[in-house]
């Protein structure tokens, strides 16, 4: 088993590790421990995080953009070399069982060779222009210095997301991990040194939003945030950069759906809603937290679903036998358990769990039981709104028709599931759910990286990050034009 080396963690800031006073302590979910102490910064670490950030990006941003992604490549081997590591020091900080945090360390892998590949590509356009001897095109544009605020359920995989196509295309980063799993930010900008990243093109200064977060979104030398976490913190964030006319790319969860119809492998639906519900305890913005079945197989999906629950072991996810995790701390569990009063409250059915787990193994922990509501209708509020615990509600309904207007009646838009074997559903479906992410016999997890991921309404401000989408975040398009004529000429009036 790996052993943390340190009892406290410290900012990273033009290249020096730098110490602050304050601390508070970050506690493994699975046993209550405390694992070490992470800084609580203020605004002035984060001054001089953009203040190096800056005078770094002028040179970062010359160096030729192959040479740039050597740097990301040499990432990705390191990230590839100690994935193991990385994958327990993950569980042990943010308390996903271990098979996922393998997972999560091999999307910022994956991420680091896809970006990489972007410094021989990052593709502008040329394009004829409308006078003669003149010529045009369009090329991306680094923006400065790039604020990026990282939440705790993907600390690595996010971070890459955001700061691996920033740094490809020429700009420098302010990042602000979660305070609850700062270890996979600690390690990453290791690397990040390791691979030879010149000193102030990344920095970490860890420490609150309401302090830390903040003063990123107030200050006038960052151009670019962001941010992944809740509705209400990406609302005020968008809110502020607003009125600076600051570029905000915002990814806020979701309230994603399994469609179930009539026609479905149930057995196969069962898996993907397992997978996607309790995976991660259900704290993935794409989590399934809602199903949404067509009566005719309600009984049976939900017989099947209460035998495959029974089964699902719970416990410290580095333990390989359990499959559901922890949930990320006490905080966490009063919400849910909040929850569960408001669907009994609401009339919703519960077949299954709704309960905290506190005895034996989990007497020191954070658990939650697996929990299925059912007869919960559409308009309920376990229904619309995020839980971020494994909680699932089945919401019975009667035609294709009325599943995709269900789906579509919440106020965020992620991600959507259906399982059909009908092809014309398929393909209405894929139209009609009007979520960024769809998928089609599977579950609502489980995006890969060179695609955009994101999605409509509260989910998102139209931004996306992953696949060459999230390069648009952060560059400008420069249009280009010469003019090889030798002479004055007008657009839109000297053209014969
Ligand atoms: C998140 O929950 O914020 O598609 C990210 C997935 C993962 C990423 C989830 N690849 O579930």
């Amino acid at each position: 088993m790996v052993e943390v080396k340190t009892k406290k963690l410290t900012n990273f800031i033009n290249g020096e590790w730098v110490n602050v006073e304050k601390t508070t302590p970050v506690i493994n979910p699975a046993t209550g421990e405390t694992i070490l102490d992470v800084p609580l910064s203020d605004a002035d670490s984060v001054n001089a995080a953009v203040k190096a950030a800056k005078i770094a990006q002028k040179d970062w941003a010359l160096v030729p953009a192959p040479q740039r992604a050597e740097v990301l490549y040499r990432v990705g081997y390191l990230l590839k070399e100690r994935k193991e590591e990385l994958s327990q020091l993950l569980t042990m900080e943010n308390g996903k069982v271990i098979e996922e945090a393998r997972g999560e360390v091999q999307e910022g892998i994956d991420m680091a060779f896809y970006m990489a590949g972007e410094g021989r590509r990052l593709f502008g356009q040329t394009t004829p222009a409308e006078l003669k001897d003149k010529f045009a095109m369009s090329i991306r544009a680094p923006i400065g210095v790039v604020g990026i605020i990282t939440p705790w359920n993907f600390p690595i995989a996010i971070a890459t997301w955001k700061s691996f196509p920033a740094i490809v295309a020429g700009n420098a980063v302010v990042w602000k991990p979660a305070t609850e799993t700062p270890i996979m930010a600690y390690e990453l900008a290791k690397i990040f040194e390791e691979a030879g990243l010149p000193k102030g093109v990344i920095n970490v200064v860890f420490g609150s939003g309401s302090e830390v977060g903040d003063a990123m979104v107030h200050h006038d030398d960052i151009r670019v945030i962001s941010f992944t976490g809740s509705n209400d913190v990406g609302r005020n964030i968008a809110a502020e950069c607003g009125r600076q006319l600051k570029k905000v790319s915002l990814e806020m969860g979701g309230k994603n759906a399994v469609i179930v119809m009539d026609d479905a492998d149930l057995d196969l639906a069962v898996e993907g809603i397992l997978w996607s519900a309790f995976g991660t305890s259900g704290q993935r913005c794409t989590a399934c937290s809602r199903v949404i079945v067509h009566e005719d197989v309600k009984e049976a999906l939900e017989e099947r679903l209460l035998v495959a629950m029974e089964k699902l072991t719970i416990g410290n996810g580095l333990d390989s036998a359990n499959k559901v995790g922890p949930i990320i701390n006490k905080a966490g569990i009063e919400k849910i358990k909040q929850y569960i009063e408001i669907g009994k409250e609401e009339g919703a059915k519960l077949l299954a769990g709704g309960y905290e787990l506190t005895e034996g193994d989990h007497a020191n922990g954070s658990y939650f039981a697996p929990t299925l509501f059912t007869n919960v209708k559409g308009s309920m509020r376990i229904a619309l709104e995020e839980i971020f615990g494994p909680v699932v509600s089945l919401v019975p309904v009667k035609s294709f028709e009325e599943a995709i207007e269900v789906n579509n009646s919440v106020t965020y838009g992620l991600s959507s599931s259906i399982f059909t074997r009908d092809v014309n559903r398929v393909f209405k479906a894929q139209r009609d759910l009007d979520t960024g992410i769809v998928y089609v016999n599977a579950g609502t997890t489980g995006a890969e990286i060179h695609l955009p991921f994101g999605g409509t309404k509260g989910t998102g401000n139209g931004h996306r990050d992953s696949g060459t989408q999230a390069l648009d975040v952060y560059t400008e398009w420069k249009s280009v034009y010469v003019d090889y004529s030798g002479k004055l000429q007008r657009a839109q009036i000297d053209v014969e």
